[in-house]
C-alpha cells in the first residue's frame, strides 16, 4: 500500500484533497526503486522517518554509532549492487555518518548517506540553529555527488539522482541532505505521486570498444609469463561465470586481491594467491582486472614489482581516469568487468593458446611449496594461542561453511587471516578494503546477516572490535547470525610494549591485559565463550555457527605473536634523531 494520501485538506470550494508531505514521498520513492532496508541512528529532525519507514513495510535497523551503520549500508550496497541507504540526524549524526560515506566512495562501494539537517535560512545566516552545520559543503568533497531538496515535489527527483550517482560508471558514496522543513511540506498528493521517478537502467552497461579489445588480446597474446590480478571491482562486478571462463580459457595465473578471494576458490590450480612475491616480481604482462595500482600493489613499481620496464599492463575498469594513474597501460579496456570480460572472450575464440606450461607449473609449484611450509604451523594446539594455531582452527571451519561471511579487521589478525583462511566463493570476505579503516567490523557483519540471512564469522583484532563493539548490542537485538571472535593479544599489534618514558601509564598500543570480551555479549543475552585453545575455538565457532545464536568468543593470543603493524610494518616512518 502506498503511504501517499498522509492528511485531507478541505479546500475553499469545501472539496477534500488528499495530501502527502516530504516523509511519505522519501519513503515511496525509496520503496519504489526497490531499496527496502535503512541502516540508521534516530534522532532530530529524522525520527518520525525511521518509524513511518518501518511502519510502510521498510526494515530499519537502528545502530548505536552512525558510522557503523555507514559501513553496513557501504557493504550491503557491494553485495547487492545497488546503493545501501544510511539515514543519520543533523551535525553530529551527520558527521559520525560522513567517515563511512568517504571510505565508501575510496572503496568504490554504492550507498546513500541521507542525513536530516538544520533549517537553510538559519544556517546560512549562522544565526545558532539546532545543530546548525552546511552539512552539503563538507560532505561535497568525500563523495562522488551531494545533493539537497528543498521542495517536496523535488524529492522523487533528488533521490533519482543519488541512485544514478551512486551505482553508475565507478561506483561511490552519495550525500542526500534532507532538511527538516522538507519533511513535512504537504503537497497534494497526486502531484506528488506523479513526481516520484523509477530509475530505468541505474547502472547502464558500458561495452568496450572493439579496438581495445584486440589491443588487450595482442598483448596478452605475446605475454611468455602472464598474470591476471582480481580486484574487488571484479566481485562487485557479478561476472562471476565470465571471469572464471576467462582465467580458466586462457590458462593464466591470478592472484585475488583479499575482497576478490572467493572470485575463484582459493584452491583452485590457477591461483597465484601463495605464490604472490614471485608473480609480482617475474610476470612479463599483468592484466588488472577491477583492482587498482594503488598502495596495496606498490602503485605497480619498485623491487616488489622487478627490473624496471620488464612489465606491460592491460586494465579492464569503468573508470578511463585510472588508467595510466600510476604506471604505462599499455591495453586499458574501458567498461563494465561484465561486458568486457565478455567482449575478451569472445574475441579469443576457441583457438586460443593456453598460458604456457613452464610458467603455470612454476607458479604452481612456488605456491605449493609456500602451503606445505605453511601447514604444521596450523596445527599447533598452543595456548596461549598465535595467530596461525588459532586461524588454522577457523580454516577448516570456513572450508565446511563455504557460504558463512568472513569479516575480517585488525593488523596481525587481517593479515594472516587473509592468507591463512581459504574463500571459496564470490564476495564472502568483507575487510577494511583501500583505507586499512578499523571499526568496519560489527556494521559489514550486521549487514552481510541483514541482507543475506548467512551466518557471518567475524575475525577481529581486538583493537580493531574497540571501533564498533558496542554494535554487538544491535547483533543481539536483532538475533542476527554473527559469531565474533576477537583475537585478543592485549592491545594493538602485541600486548607486550611497556611505557618507553618508565611511567606509570600504560604503553600506548597496550589494553588492560587479560580483559574478557565475551562478556559485553553476555551482557545484551548472547553467548560469551573464552577460549585458551584451537580445540576450544573450533568448538566455540562451530556451535554457534549451528545455532545462529549471536556468540562472541574471547580468543586469548599471545600477547608477544603479533608483529607491528602486521605485514605493512614498512609504511611506518623511522625517525632520523638519534636518542641522546
Ligand atoms: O609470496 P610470498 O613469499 O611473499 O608470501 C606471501 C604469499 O605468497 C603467502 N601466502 C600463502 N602461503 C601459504 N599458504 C597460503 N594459502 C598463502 N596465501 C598467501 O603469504 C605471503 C603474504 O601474502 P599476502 O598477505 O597476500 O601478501 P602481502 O605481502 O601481505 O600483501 C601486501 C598487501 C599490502 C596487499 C597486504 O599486506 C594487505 O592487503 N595489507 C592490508 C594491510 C592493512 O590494511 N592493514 C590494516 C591497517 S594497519 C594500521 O593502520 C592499524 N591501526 C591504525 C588505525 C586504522 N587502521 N584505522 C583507524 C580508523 N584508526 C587507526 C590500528 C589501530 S591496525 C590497528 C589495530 C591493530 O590491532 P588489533 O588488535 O586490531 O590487531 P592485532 O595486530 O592482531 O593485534
Ligand atoms: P582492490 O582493492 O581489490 O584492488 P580496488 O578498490 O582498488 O580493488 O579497485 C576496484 C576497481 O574496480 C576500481 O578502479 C573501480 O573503478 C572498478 N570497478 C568497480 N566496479 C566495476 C565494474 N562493474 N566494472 C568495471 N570496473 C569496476
Ligand atoms: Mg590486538
Amino acid at each position: 500500500m502506498s503511504t501517499t494520501a498522509a492528511a485531507k485538506e478541505t479546500a475553499a470550494s469545501g472539496a477534500e484533497r488528499e495530501l502527502t508531505d516530504g516523509f511519505h514521498l522519501v519513503i515511496d520513492a525509496l520503496k519504489l526503486n526497490g531499496l527496502d532496508t535503512i541502516y540508521g541512528v534516530p534522532g532530530i529532525p529524522i525520527t518520525d522517518l525511521g518509524r513511518m519507514a518501518q511502519a510502510a513495510g521498510i526494515r530499519v535497523i537502528s545502530f548505536r554509532h552512525e558510522q557503523n551503520a555507514g559501513y553496513a549500508a557501504a557493504i550491503a550496497g557491494y553485495l547487492n549492487k545497488k546503493p545501501g541507504i544510511c539515514l543519520t540526524v543533523s551535525a553530529p549524526g551527520f558527521l559520525n555518518g560522513l567517515t563511512a560515506l568517504a571510505n565508501a566512495t575510496t572503496n568504490c562501494f554504492p550507498m546513500i548517506l541521507i542525513s536530516g539537517s538544520s533549517e537553510r535560512e538559519i544556517v546560512d545566516l549562522q544565526q545558532g540553529d539546532y545543530e546548525e552545520m552546511d552539512q552539503l559543503a563538507i560532505a561535497k568533497p568525500l563523495c562522488k555527488a551531494a545533493y539537497r531538496v528543498l521542495h517536496a515535489e523535488d524529492i522523487g527527483i533528488g533521490i533519482a539522482r543519488a541512485i544514478r550517482a551512486a551505482v553508475s560508471g565507478r561506483p561511490g558514496g552519495v550525500y542526500l541532505d534532507l532538511p527538516a522543513k522538507l519533511l513535512g511540506q504537504a503537497i497534494d498528493a497526486e502531484k506528488g505521486a506523479r513526481s516520484l521517478v523509477k530509475v530505468i537502467d541505474a547502472a547502464p552497461a558500458q561495452i568496450p570498444a572493439p579496438a581495445a579489445v584486440a589491443r588487450a588480446l595482442e598483448v596478452i597474446r605475446s605475454a611468455k609469463r602472464p598474470l591476471v590480478i582480481l580486484g574487488k571491482g571484479a566481485a562487485y562486478a557479478q561476472a562471476d561465470d565470465a571471469i572464471r571462463s576467462l582465467v580458466e580459457r586462457s590458462g593464466i595465473p591470478y592472484l585475488p586481491m583479499s575482497m576478490a578471494k572467493g572470485l575463484l576458490p582459493d584452491d583452485h590450480p590457477l591461483s597465484a594467491g601463495a605464490a604472490r612475491s614471485l608473480v609480482l616480481q617475474e610476470a612479463d604482462v599483468v592484466v588488472m582486472i577491477g583492482a587498482r595500482l594503488n598502495w596495496l600493489l606498490s602503485h605497480g613499481k619498485g623491487k616488489q614489482w622487478g627490473a624496471p620496464g620488464s612489465k606491460r599492463f592491460v586494465q579492464i575498469d569503468i573508470e578511463p581516469r585510472e588508467m595510466d594513474s600510476n604506471v604505462e597501460i599499455a591495453a586499458p579496456v574501458v567498461g563494465d568487468i561484465g561486458s568486457c570480460v565478455s567482449a575478451l572472450l569472445t574475441a579469443m575464440g576457441s583457438g586460443w593458446q593456453a598460458a604456457p606450461a613452464e610458467w603455470v607449473k612454476e607458479v604452481r609449484s612456488k605456491a605449493e611449496d609456500n602451503i606445505a611450509r605453511m601447514a604444521p604451523r596450523l596445527m599447533n594446539n598452543n595456548a596461549p594461542m598465535d595467530y596461525h594455531g588459532a586461524l588454522g582452527a577457523l580454516r577448516t571451519i570456513v572450508k565446511d561453511r563455504p557460504d558463512a561471511f568472513l569479516v575480517n579487521e585488525g593488523a596481525n589478525t587481517l593479515d594472516f587471516a587473509r592468507s591463512i583462511i581459504d574463500m571459496y566463493r564470490p564476495r564472502k570476505r568483507l575487510d577494511v578494503g583501500t583505507w586499512g579503516v578499523m571499526g568496519i567490523g560489527m556494521g559489514f557483519s550486521i549487514a552481510a546477516a541483514v541482507e543475506t540471512g548467512k551466518p557471518v564469522l567475524a575475525v577481529v583484532g581486538d583493537s580493531a572490535f574497540g571501533f564498533s563493539g558496542m554494535e554487538v548490542e544491535t547483533i543481539c537485538r536483532y538475533k542476527l547470525p554473527v559469531c565474533v571472535v576477537v583475537f585478543n593479544n592485549n592491545g594493538i599489534y602485541r600486548g607486550s610494549d611497556v611505557n618507553p618514558g618508565g611511567g606509570s601509564d600504560a604503553a600506548t598500543t597496550v589494553f588492560v591485559k587479560g580483559a574478557r570480551y565475551d562478556r559485553m555479549m553476555e551482557a545484551f543475552g548472547g553467548r560469551g565463550v573464552n577460549a585458551t585453545t584451537p580445540d576450544e575455538l573450533a568448538r566455540a565457532v562451530n556451535a554457534a555457527l549451528d545455532s545462529g545464536t549471536p556468540t562472541l568468543v574471547n580468543a586469548v593470543i599471545d600477547e608477544n605473536a603479533g608483529t607491528e603493524s602486521g605485514r605493512i610494518g614498512n609504511l611506518n616512518p623511522q625517525s632520523v634523531v638519534k636518542k641522546k
